[in-house]
């Protein structure tokens, strides 16, 4: 049995709804990121780093969207989730999917959660107001040449599309008006329109 550990509103939302789409048995708990559960003895014993998405497996546990979105596209083939008997492709897809973790949730993190680059308050304030730049900087980039569309590998919907989903959607808080990425936009919208993303966001509000 997979069971996933998510957060409503967070990151993991693109696990959440790779697993929707993957058709794979799997239960979902919540974890507690407003009242701090993520670094409960309980929880690091789960995951040490004290975040979220973690996917516990048979074989032990998953961290890393990047990583937990791979392997559920392995281990669904039958769901068509990446290309995955194509070592080229699959390291395209890769290329994008590190490019959201390591870059653009990065950029959108030093607004929340500046406080892991600093402690000085002007230094906090001088990474939140930067935070507009760098995800506009990011989704340029996107919206001109990574995405392909209608998905963002081309035709085939890949374990991508949730990921890029989630960061289109934090765009608002972030203070970058998304209707300035029009091809990102409506891929927001086809995204909104498909059963397992509605079913996603449905376990985040119970
Ligand atoms: N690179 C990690 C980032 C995980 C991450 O930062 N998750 C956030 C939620 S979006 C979290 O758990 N934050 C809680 C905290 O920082 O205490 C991934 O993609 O899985």
């Amino acid at each position: 049995m997979l069971t996933l550990y998510f957060a409503p509103g967070s990151c993991a939302l693109a696990s959440l709804i790779a697993l929707e789409e993957s058709g794979l048995s799997f239960d979902a708990k919540k974890v507690n990121t407003r009242e701090n559960e993520q670094r409960s003895e309980a929880y690091l014993k789960i995951n040490p780093k004290g975040r979220v998405p973690a996917l516990a497996t048979e074989r032990g546990v998953l961290t890393e969207n990047t990583a937990i979105l791979a392997y559920i596209a392995q281990i669904a083939p039958a769901a068509k989730l990446g290309p995955i008997d194509d070592p080229f492709e699959f390291a395209r897809l890769q290329a994008f999917n590190s490019y959201i973790s390591s870059t653009v949730h990065v950029n959108h993190a030093h607004r929340p959660r500046g406080y892991r680059w600093a402690d000085d308050a002007a230094a906090l304030e001088a990474m939140k107001a930067k935070v507009p730049q760098t995800m506009t900087e990011s989704f340029e980039l996107i919206e001109a040449s990574l995405f392909q569309g209608p998905w963002v590998m081309g035709d085939a919907y890949t374990v991508a599309d949730p990921y890029l989903f989630v960061m289109t959607g934090w765009l608002p808080s972030d203070g970058v008006d998304p209707s300035v990425f029009p091809r990102v936009s409506e891929h927001y919208g086809r995204m909104l329109e498909r059963p397992a993303v509605q079913r996603a966001l449905a376990r985040e509000k119970v």
